[in-house]
């Protein structure tokens, strides 16, 4: 905890009345946009201890998860890059196949934690391990530019999750699968588990009378559906999107990915998707992976004008333009289109003057697997969270 922050049980009440008002700040985004670590950062900074011991177990299975799924993709890879004759290829096969045979010997993590099957835990660990230190497997997980390539052929969203996870774990995996290994934040941040449902955590601040909480949510299509209950009497609404998806295409429309998000965004910021008090939610937009999004750029592998339909009249890199100039010159282009109102709802304000024109209330750029980097943000957060709720209490004559 840091000064100016206290413990959700000894938060200080500045009052009977305010005391009564639950407050919330709802997490919304698609699917592997960053919202979970978004809340891991804020329950880190104001909340309570976030991973009990019956939790770390949890989280260690969903690490080996990452790491398995990521392994084998990779695996794979070098599988089909290799002539089908040649004894590497069989050997790699052979692997394969056992690897996803030990990998069937996993309990279900939903219903029995892992530690009931620690040998088959330790026998995929130690396999894995091995694996990675096969000539073409080091080869390609010393390549930083290698694996950013491969991570961008995965074909699913969730697996691409899984594989991003995976890259931050797979080197110690041994280390980290260790029984009396505790997980650390950073750990904790850099793994993936898909959320299900609408999640609320504890969260205290001085500034911030009465009871406060942040709700985390799943954004897959078959989650969204949780959202209205998420914005429901909430304060403010945080967006998170993810910048390192301005490559991708929608797995449903098959549109940019962008635009998609900017919809989502933009129908929200409109009370489209409203809780039951029919309010238009406040919205912070949180533009997150920013490391990914540089490191993207910077490879000079994806450059914003080619890799994505909305930006193809951007200029490219100029040999004389540095990557700091040219990222800035990306970061201020993407975040300018997600502020910017879509013309269908520029059409329907231009049409009626009397109608209050949908608004997006503050903008950040983030890495929200970065503790230090975030911690700024949530002050900011903060501040703008006290904010509406000093006008909010004003208005209601507290
Ligand atoms: N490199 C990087 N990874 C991130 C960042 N934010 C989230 N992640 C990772 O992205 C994956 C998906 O994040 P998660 O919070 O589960 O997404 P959600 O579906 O929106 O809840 C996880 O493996 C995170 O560790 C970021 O800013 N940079
Ligand atoms: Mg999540």
């Amino acid at each position: 905890m840091g000064s100016g922050q206290s413990k959700p049980s000894s938060a200080t009440y500045e009052g009977p009345k305010k005391e009564s008002i639950k407050q919330h700040l709802a997490i919304l985004g698609l699917q592997g946009a960053g919202k979970s670590t978004v809340v891991k950062q804020f329950t880190k900074t104001l909340g309570e201890e976030e991973i009990s011991p019956r939790d770390m177990n949890l989280v260690k299975a969903d690490i080996l998860k990452a790491v398995l799924s990521m392994t084998k993709f990779v695996l794979n890879h070098v599988i089909e890059s290799l002539n089908a004759e040649q004894q590497e290829s069989v050997i790699f096969e052979r692997m394969y196949d056992e690897l996803c045979e030990r990998e069937d010997g996993l309990p279900d993590s939903s219903s029995q934690p892992l530690s009931t099957a620690l040998d088959v835990v330790d026998s995929i660990v130690n396999m894995i391990s091995s694996i990675w230190h096969q000539h073409a497997m080091k080869k390609i997980g010393e390549d930083e530019k290698k694996l950013m390539q491969l991570q961008e052929t995965v074909p699913s969203g969730e697996k691409e999750q899984l594989f991003l996870s995976g890259r931050s774990f797979f080197k110690r995996i041994k280390e980290v699968m260790a029984e009396n290994y505790s997980l650390s934040h950073d750990d904790y941040t850099h793994t993936r588990t898909w959320t299900r449902e609408c999640k609320e955590y504890k969260l205290a601040h001085k500034s911030i009378p009465g009871k406060f909480a942040i709700r985390d949510v799943g954004g897959d299509e078959l989650n969204r559906h949780h959202w209205s209950k998420s914005i429901e009497g909430s304060l403010c609404c945080m967006f998170i999107v993810s910048l390192s998806e301005y490559t991708k295409k929608s797995e449903s429309t098959g549109e940019a990915k962008f635009r998609e998000v900017k919809r989502i965004l933009w129908q929200l910021a409109d009370g489209e998707i409203v809780g039951a008090t029919g309010c238009r939610p406040k919205i912070i937009l949180i533009l997150n992976k920013q490391d990914l999004f540089r490191k993207m750029l910077t490879s000079k592998l994806y450059p914003l004008h080619k890799s994505c339909e909305v930006f193809k009249m951007r200029s490219p890199q100029g040999e004389d333009e540095s990557d700091d100039d040219y990222v800035g010159r990306c970061e201020k282009d993407v975040t300018d289109y997600f502020l910017s109102m879509p013309a269908s709802l520029k059409e329907k304000y231009r049409s009626d003057s009397t109608l209050v024109k949908p608004t997006i209330s503050g903008h950040h750029l983030s890495c929200a697997t970065d503790q230090e980097l975030f911690k700024n943000i949530i002050g900011r957060v903060v501040s703008a969270l006290r904010e509406i709720l000093n006008k909010g209490l004003n208005d209601v004559g507290l």
